[in-house]
């Protein structure tokens, strides 16, 4: 049996004392925090499309990475080299899930009946390798954006032909993850939305892609599906306008087509920085509103204004995230998935290896200190505290709904001596600092 990645045996925990750059510091699948193990708790995931197909292309110059099947030339056997080539990478990882769009696993044929009978061959293989290796899919997608076809967008393109083409893939693709026990089938809007109203319109283009929704989860569920369904919001990129902006954007949209049963919200950092939000406002509106379904974990540039999809490191950031999911009671069916791709610098495979235990690390680090910060209850202490005035008085009255604005204003006339309290934000940054590094 051909093996991939020779320069890897297995990244295995090794603790905070260790400087082996192959060994875990902070993830140790086994370990308990709180009422979970490590591993029940992050339930990570590799994304296919960055780690096996991924070619390390930009706008400005052609792929870098050097593979392990570089010397193959024939697609098929490409695809089914990056398939046993993922299940020897996760396995040495330690990461339970994958996730996939229908054509990272092959490529595309002449027609869409040569496309769906390449994925069918892959598919036949990776059923294999996750029996034999008890990894799971995390969720399958549809690439309905990267062919010339979606120019226009797919559900919500001008050209009729394009929506009837995107439900055929989406019904395979829904096909292919229920066949492979897939917990979850993400939509992300690719090009659902627009360059420019003078062209546009929006009205349609909303009520198709409700629509389109629609017919998937009802074929869905006509084949025994259970898997949950997701949304994931992004604001730009690749069109100027996503219909599917951020959280709340996507929430408004569910209610107005009564999708609001059928699906939560996948959120990646990346896209929550780009809609000009923190990845933890993300995480809150959804958690607060009961649809926080699943996360593409990864990080955007602080200097750079556009979808770079780096390996999550910011402890601060994964702290705080962790402190959403935590208090989400967890993600399960979702996950954390590394929808996160090496520099085209990094080019040689081990880089795939230093950048997923990066991002596990820094996830387990932010795991064990949000928990601590939780169970300490200074925050929560504090925000109780802070919103105490509506416990009794004029705001329990304002809560239960017993004042209107003539109660309201007869007591703002008597009461002359507004008083308010300090936000404390340093104090606070100062606890989380100490939860963070000690
Ligand atoms: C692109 C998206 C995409 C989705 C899956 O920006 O993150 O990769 O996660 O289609
Ligand atoms: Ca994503
Ligand atoms: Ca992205």
């Amino acid at each position: 049996m051909t093996v991939y990645f020779p320069e890897v045996t297995q990244v295995s925990f090794e603790g905070t004392d260790s400087t082996n750059p192959l060994a875990f510091r902070h993830y140790n699948p086994k370990e308990v925090v709180g009422d979970k193990t490590m591993e029940e708790h992050l339930r990570f995931s590799m994304a296919y499309w960055h780690t096996l197909t991924g070619a390390g292309d930009d706008m400005f110059g052609s792929g870098s990475v050097v593979r392990p099947w570089d010397n193959l030339t024939d697609p098929m056997d490409i695809a089914k080299a990056r398939a046993y080539a993922s299940f020897e990478f996760m396995q040495k990882m330690q990461i339970p899930f994958f996730c996939f769009h229908d054509i990272d696993l092959a490529p595309e044929g002449d027609t869409l009946r040569e496309t769906f009978a390449n994925i069918d061959t892959i598919v036949d293989i990776i059923k294999e390798l996750m029996a034999e290796t008890g990894i799971k899919l995390l969720w399958g997608t549809s690439n309905l954006f990267g062919h010339p076809r979606f120019m226009h967008g797919a559900a919500t393109s001008p050209n009729a032909d394009v929506f009837a083409y995107a439900a055929a893939r989406v019904k395979r693709a829904l096909e292919i993850t229920k066949e492979l026990g897939g917990e979850n089938y993400v939509f992300w809007g690719g090009r659902e939305g627009y360059e420019t109203l003078l062209n546009t319109d929006m009205g349609l283009e909303l009520d198709n892609l409700a629509r389109f929704l629609h017919m998937a989860v009802d074929y869905a569920r006509e084949i025994g599906f259970t898997g949950q369904f997701l949304i994931e919001p992004k604001p730009k990129e690749p069109t100027k306008h996503q219909y599917d902006f951020d959280v709340a954007s996507v929430l408004g949209f569910l209610h107005s087509y009564g999708l609001e049963k059928d699906f939560k919200i996948n959120i990646e950092a990346n896209h929550a920085t780009l809609a000009g939000h923190t990845f933890q406002h993300e995480l809150r509106v959804a958690r607060i509103n009961g649809i926080l379904g699943s996360v593409d974990a990864n990080q955007g540039d602080e200097l750079l204004g556009w979808d770079t999809d780096q390996f999550p490191t910011n402890l601060y950031a994964t702290t705080l995230a962790m402190y959403e999911i935590l208090q989400n009671g967890g993600l399960a069916p979702g996950g954390l998935n590394f929808d996160a791709k090496v520099r085209r610098g990094s080019f040689e495979p081990i880089d795939l290896f230093y950048a997923h235990i990066a991002g596990m690390d820094a996830f387990a680090h932010g795991l064990k200190a949000a928990h601590k910060l939780l169970e300490s209850g200074e925050l929560e202490e504090f925000i109780a505290e802070r919103y105490s005035s509506y416990s009794s008085g004029i705001g329990e009255k304002i809560v239960k709904g017993e004042v209107g604005f003539k109660e309201l204003a007869d007591y703002a006339l008597e009461n002359n001596q507004i008083v308010n309290t300090s936000g404390r934000q340093e104090l606070l940054e100062n606890i989380l600092n100490r939860y963070i590094f000690g």
